[in-house]
């Protein structure tokens, strides 16, 4: 059994001082620097967004952050604009060790469709190729940390327990954004597909 540490969007905008700050988010970095020791295969993912994408409500008319649209895969949040591709707040996280990280995984690169997950886009069903990876270098269980805990990593967790993977969700080297009650639901959706959650 071969074991990764997925580490998901640990990018300055997700961090305090950033546009879609999370509140802590800084204080994952070196939890997740000392946890890498401890996985032989290390894979982080990175929020890549091109300046129209639909995911930003500045892209929509009389669109409020944070409120909810219906796109035609789903309902989605409309966040502030965030991680901008080539911008310092798409850039990982400068305290955030890289050496040991053998794949990067950029998302949510379609201008029409988000990607919170690693694996799936926001329709579920467009891959971003991470399992087939995963699966190549004989991973069948994997560690996640990152931002936010609610949504990249939560959507992140399910899916992998979708793929057939064994999970563990690291919280001290995850912090949510907790809109209107997400990290609750996140957090029961998590423990109901076989997530363990671990400090
Ligand atoms: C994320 C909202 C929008 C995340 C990314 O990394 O959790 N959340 N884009
Ligand atoms: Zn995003």
């Amino acid at each position: 059994m071969t074991t990764a540490l997925l580490v998901i969007d640990v990018q300055n905008d997700f961090c305090p001082g950033g546009l879609l700050a999370v509140n802590e988010g800084n204080a994952v970095v070196p939890v997740i620097n000392r946890m890498q020791d401890d996985f032989p295969l290390v894979v982080a993912t990175q929020d890549w967004h091109p300046a129209n994408h639909s995911s930003f409500a500045a892209n929509h008319d009389d669109a409020e952050p944070f409120s909810t649209i219906d796109m035609t895969y789903g309902p989605q949040v409309l966040w502030p604009i965030h991680c901008v591709q080539g911008s310092e707040g798409a850039a990982f996280h400068p305290d955030l060790a890289l050496d040991r990280v053998s794949l990067i995984v950029r998302k949510g690169t379609d201008p029409a469709l988000d990607s919170y997950s690693a694996f799936f886009e926001n329709d579920r069903e467009t891959v971003t190729g991470l399992a087939g990876y995963l699966r190549d270098k004989g991973v069948t269980s994997l560690t996640l940390a990152g931002l936010a805990t609610d949504f990249c990593v939560g959507w992140s967790a399910l899916d992998a327990r979708r793929l057939g993977f064994e999970v563990t969700l690291a919280t001290t080297a995850c912090r949510a954004i907790d809109l209107d009650g997400s990290l609750d639901a996140a957090m029961a959706n998590m423990v109901e597909s076989g997530v363990v959650i671990t400090s």
